[in-house]
This record gives structure tokens, sequence and C-alpha cells, in this order.
């Protein structure tokens, strides 16, 4: 490695030694980084990397809620202000037992390459808390999110910092969180959170619009081999927003998806889900918020809480759960089946000696911050039309959306191709996002 770019990641070590899965995000980037480090030597001279690994703000602080029995809970809430320089900070809320500051570290790390790749003028950010929704109530979900915006409308607004769902954080949170918003600041009609409802603000598409996007730079990336999605068999992982709408995606451009899970275990459907079958999977995901399990017990198919779908056959994986939920053995065993793209839904699913068997065997590989960037995109797309007070029809948000991937996929490929490293788009995204940001911030001057 580089000794320039060995010292920044050191530094980054030494500084937080406990937060592994951000020195894991680091050290993707900087190693992809390093030749157009060398190329140009203005960002060494400007301490860019210095800057860069480090977030430009962190508030942490304290959620009490009430639960149904009326005793006070206290969960941590955070707010990762990492990189400003291309527009307010932007990226979601995690809602997650296993939410710590180092984990939305490596988020609003990868949130400022992703937003950058989007075209779009937004900063990177995440934020969060340990709170766990799995088996609460409505009104403790409701209760959770207005304690938790008593502090945070203090910190955002639509030109500072515009958060928006992860996991755990879907309509039903945002629109607690928005109203909770407009109580406290008298505050309508500026974009403040995105994944607003439909009816009172938010964009058509945003729902669908990760797991389509993740689909349609699958669909980029096929189309430089000469292939396309139709008739591929195609596993997913996780079974909530993401995995949804890539599902959603996949079955109609023909694609045959096999398998699916959740956080006990993973079903496989060797039919297909088709639509009807997939409507039953959102009704119980988001409306009895029930278990992947039953869909194996209501449709007869194999399930199983051992081992994970990627044992499985399958020509196009989608890893659209969470990170690290792909590890070496189970890059191999898709490579060994014959996997031909894997397109990441999720942030980081892939672990890193995971990704290099990809690279290696020159499977189509697209990185998360390239692969699931649609959704932050009609996030922008959001705010775009909030600020007019005008709403696009989903077929205009949908055609911005796909034009938006494209223009991903095609940067991270020539970028690829123009550092020498034709088709390795985890090179590519990160140098590509890495410069328009690293460009700013030497514009911007040494205090940015
Ligand atoms: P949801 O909460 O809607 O769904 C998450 C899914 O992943 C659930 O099926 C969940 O299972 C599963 N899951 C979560 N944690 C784990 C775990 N530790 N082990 C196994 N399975 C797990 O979240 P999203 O679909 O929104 O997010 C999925 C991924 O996509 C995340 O990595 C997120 O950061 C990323 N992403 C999301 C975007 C968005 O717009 N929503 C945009 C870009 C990326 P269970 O219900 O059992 O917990
Ligand atoms: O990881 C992500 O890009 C998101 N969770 C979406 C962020 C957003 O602001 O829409």
């Amino acid at each position: 490695m580089d000794s320039y770019i060995e010292q920044v990641y050191n530094g980054v070590v030494e500084k937080d030694p406990g937060q592994e899965v951000f020195h894991q995000a680091v050290l993707e980037v900087l190693e992809s980084l390093e030749p157009a480090i060398k190329k140009y030597p203005v960002y060494k001279e400007n301490s860019i990397l210095e800057r860069i690994v480090e977030p430009e703000r962190i508030i942490q602080f304290r959620i009490p809620w009430k639960d149904r029995d009326g005793k006070i809970q206290v969960n941590r809430g955070f707010r990762v202000q990492y990189n400003s320089a291309l527009g307010p900070y932007k990226g979601g809320l995690r809602f997650h037992p296993t939410v710590t500051q180092g984990v939305l570290k490596f988020l609003g790390f990868e949130q400022i390459f992703k937003n950058s790749l989007t075209t779009l003028p937004m900063g990177g950010g995440k934020g969060g808390s340990d709170f766990d929704p799995k088996g609460k109530t409505d009104a403790e979900v409701e209760s959770f999110c207005e304690s938790l915006m008593f502090e945070l409308y203090r910190h955002i607004g639509q030109f500072v910092d515009v958060p928006a769902g992860d996991i755990g954080v879907g309509g039903r949170e945002i629109g607690y969180l928005y109203g909770a918003y407009r109580k406290i600041t008298n505050h309508h009609g500026t974009c403040v959170l995105t994944g607003k409802g439909a009816g009172w603000g938010g964009s058509l598409i945003r729902p669908e619009a990760t797991g389509y996007g993740c689909v349609y730079f699958v669909q980029e990336m096929l189309k430089t081999r000469g292939e396309d999605m139709k008739g591929k068999t195609v596993v997913v992982s996780g079974s909530g927003n993401v995995a949804q709408y890539a599902t959603e995606k996949c079955i109609q451009l023909g694609a045959k998806v096999i398998a699916l899970s959740d956080s006990s275990g993973w079903i496989h459907d060797p039919d297909g889900i088709d639509a009807e079958k997939l409507a039953y999977i959102m009704d119980l995901k988001n409306v009895r918020r029930g278990r992947i399990k039953e869909y194996a017990d209501h449709y007869k198919v194999d399930y199983s809480s051992q081992g994970s779908p990627w044992s499985l056959k399958c020509d196009v994986a989608l890893p659209s759960a969470t990170q690290n939920e792909v590890d070496a053995k189970e890059a191999k065993a898709l490579v060994d089946n014959g996997v031909m793209a894997v397109g990441e839904g999720a942030n980081m699913p892939t672990v890193p000696a995971g990704v290099e068997i990809f690279l290696e065997n020159k499977i189509l590989y697209g990185p998360g911050k390239a692969a699931n960037a649609g959704g932050v995109s009609v996030s922008g797309l959001e705010m775009a039309q909030n600020s007019q007070r005008f709403f696009w029809t989903r077929e205009e948000v949908d055609a911005k959306l796909h034009q938006i991937m494209q223009s991903i996929h095609a940067n991270a490929y020539h970028t690829s191709e123009l550092f020498g490293a034709k088709g390795n788009y985890v090179m590519g995204a990160n140098i590509a996002g890495f410069l328009k940001v690293a460009n700013a911030m030497v514009d911007q001057g040494h205090r940015i």
C-alpha cells in the first residue's frame, strides 16, 4: 500500500480502535484510490484523505420514550454529518439494535461517495438509533420517533441535512418523524425528510427506487457482456424495502427470483416468486410484520434457518439485507455455481475477501455505493420536486432514476478503464465518487 494511504488508514484505526466496520469501509475506499492519489498530487498536498475520513460533525443524544406499560425506555440516537462539500448532508436513519457510532460512520462514509456518483448536489450523512422496532406497537414506534425528533429537529433542514429511511425506517417511521418535525417547528413544504408519503410531499417511485435502481445497474453491467435480465435466475437476500422492489423489477424484466431471506432464515422457491407471491410478501412484511418462514408454510417451499441462499445456483445475486452478509466461502460458492453478476442492494454486504474473489474471477460486481444509489437519487429528486412545489409522474421519476443509474454505471466503468482496471467497478466507483468531492474540497479551501 502507498505510504501516504497507509499512514491515513493507521490514523483512523488508532483514533477509534473499536470501529471495525468503519475501518473496513475506509480501507476499501483508500486502497482503491491509490492510482488517483498518485496521478494527482494536489490531494496529498491539500491533506484531502486526512480530512475526508474525519466526519465534519457527530451528534449523539438520549432518546427516552414510553413503552406500552408506561415504563420509560432509553435509546441512543446519532446523526453523523460527514461531508457537505457537494450539498446538504443526505442519508438515511437506521433503527436496529446493532447501531453504534462506528456502524453509522461506515454508512456515512460510504454515503459521501455514493451521493457524489448520483450527479445530484448532496453531501453525505447517516443517522439512527439502537432502537429495535421489531415487536413494538405502532404507538411505541410513534412515541420513540417523536422523542428522537425532539432533538434531531434542531440539526436538520433543507439546506443543512435531510434524513430518510434505511433498515427499520420505512414509510411508517418517516410519517411519525415528519409529523413531529412539523408540530415542533410549524414548518411545512420544506424538504426536511425524504421518503414521505406520496400524498404529503413524497416522490412517486421513492419506495421502489433502491431495488429498481439496483436491477437497472445490473442490467448495465450485463450489457457490457451482451447479456440481459430475461430468463436469469436470481437470488435476493433480505425481504425488506430493497429486496421487495429488486424482486419486483426482476419479475418485470422476465427474470426468476428463487430466494429471499430475513434475519431468521431463508426460503427457496424453485418455481420463482411471481407478482402474486410478491404481493403476499409485501403484506407479510409491511403490514403484518411477520417472518419470511410464513411464506414457506403458505406456499409449501423449503425454508432453512441455517446457512444462506448463497449456496443456491443462480446467474445473478442481489445481497439486499445488511453489511458483511456474504462471506468468502459464500462468494466462492456463488462463483463455483456460475454466478455472472452481483449487484449490492445493501451497503457493504460482501466481506473484503469475498470482493477479492468476485474481482479475481471477473464477475460483474456492482458495489453498494454504485448499485444501490437509486434510493438516495430519488430522494434527491424528491428534494427537487419539493423545492418546485410540484410533482412528477411515476413515469417521469422512473425515467430519471433509470438515466441516473445508467450514468453511474458509465462513470464507474469509464473511470475503471481510465485507471487501468477496466470493469473493476470498485475502483471505478470509488475514484469517480472521490474526485468530485475532493475537487470541491480543494476549491472551497482548507477549512472545509
Ligand atoms: P428493511 O428494514 O426494509 O429490510 C431489511 C432486511 O434485511 C430485512 O429482511 C431484515 O430481516 C434483513 N436484515 C437486517 N439486518 C439483518 C441481519 N443482521 N442479518 C440478516 N438479515 C438482516 O431495510 P432496507 O431494505 O431499507 O435495507 C436493506 C439494505 O439496503 C441495508 O444495507 C441498507 O443500508 C441498504 N440500503 C437501503 C436503501 C433504502 O432506500 N432503503 C438505500 C440504499 C441502501 P429482519 O426483518 O429479520 O430484521
Ligand atoms: O443507504 C442509503 O443510500 C439510504 N438508506 C438512502 C438514503 C436517502 O437519503 O434516501
